[in-house]
């Protein structure tokens, strides 16, 4: 079941699609990846995720997985012979999945406000995302990863967001590293793994990225 053709489409920076690109290069697959243009999307994409027509869309032996979890599930359970990502235990899968919805709850927007807005609006983004960043701090505890000796399920869906950790941070005028060492302690070992090093994008182009879209909204001197 787990042979065939795989394609992903996906997009340079987001971290939803580096989550898929992160659990494929854990199980060994080799698959197509192709680039999406966001503002000029392919009929395949359109084809393949006609809800939402968003990236990442993994095309397994020409069907549509749609969103970043699902397809994390879904390469688990195909390719379940080598690195599982899913706790074993119901609960702890149960914790697992909590988890990855308050990422993409929480964290995600909160970041993007923190990275789009200015003044006001700014400062209540940033106080939430540093809560935030807190909570799934405390979540690690002492553990080496969150999937508690070895690197899981909500490893892969939080160590995306890592390399736009810059961008928040220049957004915010903080340091991650001052607000959640065990956190930063913790990306770091991920980096560890090619899966991950080779997987994510480079904060400094992310940061580029982040600008450009500031400096649309708001002009360039802010
Ligand atoms: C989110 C995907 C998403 O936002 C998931 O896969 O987990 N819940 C989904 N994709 C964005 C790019 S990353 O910010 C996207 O495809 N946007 C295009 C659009 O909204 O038109």
């Amino acid at each position: 079941m787990g042979d065939g053709e795989v394609i992903l489409l996906d997009f340079w920076c987001s971290m939803f699609g580096m989550r898929a690109r992160v659990a494929l290069a854990e199980k060994g697959i080799k698959y197509q990846y192709r680039e999406e243009d966001l503002g000029n999307k392919s009929p395949l994409l359109t084809q393949m995720n006609p809800v939402h027509k968003k990236i990442p869309v993994l095309i397994h032996n020409g069907r549509p997985v749609c969103e970043s979890l699902i397809i994390l599930h879904y390469i688990d359970e195909v390719w379940s012979h080598t690195s599982p990502l899913l706790p074993s235990h119901p609960y702890h899968r149960s914790q697992a999945r909590f988890w990855a919805s308050y990422i993409d709850d929480k964290l995600s927007e909160y970041g993007h406000k923190l990275n789009t807005s200015k003044g006001e609006e700014q400062e209540a983004a940033k106080k939430d995302f540093i809560d935030c960043m807190k909570v799934l701090e405390g979540e690690l505890g002492e553990k080496p990863y969150y999937g508690g000796e070895s690197f899981g399920f909500l490893d892969v869906a939080l160590i995306t967001f890592y390399p736009w950790f810059l961008a928040y941070e220049k957004s915010g005028n903080f340091s991650m590293e001052c607000v959640c060492p065990k956190l930063i302690a913790w990306a770091k070992r991920c980096m560890q793994r090619e899966s991950v090093s080779k997987s994510l994008a480079d904060p400094y182009k992310i940061y580029e990225f982040v600008q450009q879209i500031r400096n649309t909204k708001f002009g360039t001197d802010e």
